[in-house]
């Protein structure tokens, strides 16, 4: 039995109630570690720490923030075999998926931002006439909140404290309590790479518990969430009469637009990638694929044969392509849209069913699912499902595919697969997305812009977009005669 602690003021600590939750490894359904399940009175202690260590972090020099930063990196480089092992245990997600994307880019966020800060810069203003000069200073924030999701456990909660901490900012976050493996781990690293003690503290628990308290703590200023719509919308109402600065990565239902100029091998080869990556559930993954009719008839027995070469097995053996869902839950949920299928007139091409691996009967396999659907209105294309299940349809004119693509609640992002330079920009300028591929998929350069607009979210993550979220901008007018 793993027992996961609490990281509050530099060292290791047992929840003050004393009391657990149990953690799941989804390839096996079986209980293999516990959780501290904290409450109000662990997040002040995390607050009250956070507060004692912000005047001294956010006054260490550049220099010293970003080399402590960069050890952290290294560590996690160093660590890559464990942590990727521990990443797949918790979630459930094929072993050579996180040892491959999940920490080499957990790794990858504080190297990025331990950069970032020595080139982030205020602007200034020169008032011509007036005898003035203006510029803007970029204070940290103070105590910061961090809320991530199961998804991408280590890679998306380190996509949000890298850069609040280079910012000078303290840290209370909060891992998923379905997948707090990674997390905790992450806390052995900051002590061994010498972030001061309160630094970041990170406390584990139940949405509605640990998360609440985050979320409601009068004097924590910024609040950055990635997680379900739904949560979103809760936070932001929590938030919103204290005035916090809010983050939100929300839901998505990405379209993915596939014309018949595009290239037809890479274009195949990525979609399979952009449906059934993570077993589907990456908030960025190419649930809706619409098809330039020419090409539908080809496309369809085409896609469905990759589908149903895809291997789903045990996450620690390097040939499963997928492993298993993250939770029961969830691929109850998952599957309840499946069964579904037939009353939205809906027709499963390929997959649907329950997966059982010899060896771990009781885990959380699914078949990828690749349904046709007659109209982009029925629940399968205006519902995130965030598992293995894709739906297909064609599609006439641009016009049309443009319209389906836009007509739904969320716009995280769009993939587009032509090789018409015209198309290309007429979409891009219209597609109501935060991210737009053309003739690629989750290709990231971690300096862009990042989120998504509508019901995908508010405000962005990345690069100097990030740095300026945890900051806040300070205009000093001065009068010279
Ligand atoms: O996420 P939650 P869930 C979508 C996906 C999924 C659905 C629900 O469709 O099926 O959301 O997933 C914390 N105050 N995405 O329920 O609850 C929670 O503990 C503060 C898309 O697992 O949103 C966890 O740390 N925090 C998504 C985090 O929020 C609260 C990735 C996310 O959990 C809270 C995951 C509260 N009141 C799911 N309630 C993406 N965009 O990538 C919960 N939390």
């Amino acid at each position: 039995m793993i027992e996961i602690k609490n990281y509050i003021n530099g060292k290791l600590q047992n929840p003050i109630s004393g009391e657990w939750i149990d953690n799941y490894d989804p390839s096996c359904g079986e209980v293999y570690g516990k959780i501290p399940n904290s409450g109000k009175e662990d997040v002040e202690a995390a607050y009250i720490a956070s507060a004692k260590a912000f005047p001294e972090w956010s006054n260490t020099n550049l220099e010293t923030r970003s080399r402590i930063l960069s050890k952290i990196a290294d560590l996690i480089e160093e660590k890559l075999d464990s942590l990727a092992a521990a990443e797949s245990k918790d979630n459930g997600k094929p072993i050579s998926l996180a040892a491959k994307v999940d920490i080499p880019r957990a790794s990858a966020n504080f190297r990025f931002f331990a950069h970032a800060i020595t080139q982030f810069a205020g602007e200034s203003h020169e008032s011509v006439g007036l005898n003035a000069i203006n510029f803007t200073l970029r204070k940290p924030l103070g105590i910061v909140g961090c809320i991530s999701p199961w998804n991408l456990p280590l890679y998306l909660f380190t996509w949000k404290i890298a850069p609040a901490l280079a910012a000078g900012n303290c840290v209370v976050a909060k891992p998923s309590e379905v997948t707090p493996m990674t997390a905790y781990l992450l806390s052995e690293i900051c002590m061994e790479a010498g972030l001061p003690p309160g630094v970041l503290n990170i406390v584990h628990g139940l949405g509605h518990a640990t998360g609440q308290a985050i979320v409601e703590h009068p004097k924590i200023k910024a609040i950055s969430f990635t997680g379900g719509t739904a949560t979103g919308e809760h936070i932001a109402r929590t938030a919103a009469p204290m005035f916090k600065k809010l983050s939100l990565e929300l839901g998505g239902k990405n379209p993915n637009l596939i014309f018949a100029d595009c290239d037809y091998g890479k274009m195949l080869d990525t979609t399979v990638r952009s449906s059934f990556a993570n077993q589907g559930q990456i908030c960025l993954c190419g649930s809706r694929i619409f098809v330039e009719e020419s090409i539908y008839e080809k496309f369809k027995p085409d896609f469905v044969a990759r589908v149903k070469a895809l291997k789903v097995g045990h996450p620690s053996q390097k040939n499963s392509n997928l492993g298993a869902l993250v939770s029961k839950p969830h691929l109850e949920k998952v599957l309840s849209y499946i069964e579904d299928a037939p009353n939205q007139d809906a027709n499963i091409l390929c997959g649907g069913n329950k997966v059982t691996v010899p060896g771990y009967e009781k885990g959380y396999y699914l078949e990828p699912t690749v349904i046709e659907v007659k109209t982009n209105q029925c629940k399968l294309n205006q519902e995130e499902i965030f598992g293995p299940v894709v739906t297909i349809m064609p599609f006439k004119t641009e016009e049309e595919a443009l319209t389906m693509a836009n007509d739904v609640r969320y716009g995280l992002s769009a993939t587009i697969w032509t090789t018409n330079l015209d198309r290309t920009m007429r979409l891009s300028n219209h597609l109501e997305a935060g991210i737009i591929w053309v003739n690629t998929w989750l290709m990231r350069d971690l300096r862009t812009p990042f989120g998504g607009m509508k019901d995908s979210g508010v405000g962005r993550e990345g690069g100097f977009e990030a740095l300026r979220f945890f900051t806040e901008p300070k205009n000093v007018c001065i009068q010279y005669s």
